[in-house]
């Protein structure tokens, strides 16, 4: 009921922005850019604030959630694979999409900040800068990658600890991850005041121009999501499962539904493992590990709502991002949905740090952060429906690999 009703109270601060920016128009700005504008900026820094603790402790606990490296190596190798697999063709098709739709072109806002885009660096670039030399100082000045490798590190070193040290360690990461979540709710409590402040200036400047290519962006984001959902997971579901797309949908509906209104693949995670077991015969052994493994690491529609809106962005502030940068995005967008958490409003933070990563004008937050809720029930529907997917094929997969053994 809560979430509900931060919904409606953040739809309601974005049409109130609309109307006052439109009625104040340019001659109010300089009263607004005084007066509202730092109080978006103040939520834009709340939302950064969280970026390199939410990444470190849920990748963290997202590895030790493994449980051991022996499972590590069978069933948790393949899923992080299949995970990330998934998770790349999301951004590659909100990039698709966005690329055929092209969100934002033409409401100019690249005079507002001096863009220095950073040049993609090369590959082997990419690889050298992601081993931290100094993990703190990469935490300083929020450089992810480096972040999600050292992350991954402290994980799988606590699953080699093992025993009741590792325990004690992954409960305190655990307890590490729930403060970062709650923070996240109480930044998230703010949203209708930030939305508000975000997107006031906004409107007031640019007038009605700047409404189409928020609709624009909600498009993309919600085809791109059905096209990943019927293409990708409906084949998986088929191929390995044997459920027809039918079959699949009506069985991971009850979850779906949760997710879109709640906005949380956590809330979802109880009735999606319920209804994989009851309505789409995973095994538990399999469900119980691989689902609450997805919620935390595997964020398709997330990493998907990445690649729209850097590119809405781009596009607003007239910059054309080149193959490498697209290609940046897609590793870092990829590993950052990883550090995804499993809740409201968590994608609007990696956004940020996507855009950071590239160089792209973190002020382009106000656009999306706006409407931000709508994407998130979107992409959070999708989270979860691929983590449904990913369970039946790991399931199958465990049936094969026994029968083998056992004939063997
Ligand atoms: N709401 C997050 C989730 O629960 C996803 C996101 O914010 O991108 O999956």
């Amino acid at each position: 009921m809560i979430a509900m009703n931060l919904s409606i109270k953040i739809f309601i601060a974005l049409v109130l922005s609309v109307i006052v920016g439109l009625i104040a128009g340019e001659p109010a700005l300089p009263f607004i850019n005084w007066w509202i504008a730092p109080i978006g900026t103040m939520f834009i820094n709340l939302i950064k604030m969280m970026i390199v603790p939410v990444v470190f402790t849920s990748l963290v606990v997202g590895m030790t959630s493994l449980g051991d490296t022996g499972k590590l190596g069978r069933i948790g190798i393949k899923t992080i694979l299949l995970y990330l697999f998934t998770t790349a063709i999301a951004i590659i098709i909100g990039f698709g999409i966005a690329g055929l739709v092209h969100p934002g072109i033409g409401l100019q806002m690249a005079s507002d900040a001096a863009v220095k885009v950073k040049e993609a660096p090369s590959i082997m670039q990419v690889f050298v800068a992601m081993i931290p030399a100094n993990p703190v100082a990469s935490m300083a000045k929020a450089e992810i990658l480096p972040v999600i490798v050292f992350s991954l590190f402290v994980g799988v070193g606590i699953l080699q600890v093992g025993g009741e040290r590792a325990e004690r360690l992954t409960k305190f990461f655990d307890a590490c991850a729930e403060v970062c979540y709650k923070i996240i709710g109480i930044v998230m409590s703010f949203a209708p005041y930030g939305v508000f402040a975000l997107l006031l200036p906004v409107v007031a400047k640019n007038g009605p121009a700047v409404l189409l290519p928020l609709i624009s962006v909600i498009a993309c984001v919600a085809v791109g999501c059905l096209i990943h959902a019927v293409v990708v997971y409906s084949s998986l579901a088929r191929f390995w499962g044997g459920h027809t797309p039918a079959q699949f949908f009506k069985g991971m509906s009850e979850a779906m539904l949760i997710a879109f209104t709640t906005c949380s693949s956590a809330a979802a995670l109880p009735i999606n493992m319920k209804n994989c077991q009851e309505k789409l015969g995973v095994s538990r052994e399999v469900s119980s590990f691989v689902l609450p493994l997805g919620a935390t690491i595997n964020m398709d529609g997330t990493a998907l709502y990445m690649g729209v809106c850097s590119l809405f962005i781009a596009n607003v502030f007239g910059i054309d991002l080149t193959m490498g940068q697209m290609m940046m995005i897609i590793l870092t967008g990829t590993l950052a949905s990883i550090g995804t958490a499993g809740v409201p409003g968590a994608g609007l933070i990696m956004l940020a740090m996507v855009l950071q990563s590239v160089g792209l004008p973190i002020e382009g937050l106000a656009l999306v952060a706006g409407i931000d809720r709508v994407l998130d029930m979107f992409r959070t529907c999708l989270n979860i429906t691929g983590d449904g997917a990913v369970t039946i094929v790991m399931d199958q997969e465990e049936k094969r690999y026994t029968a083998e053994h056992k004939a063997a």
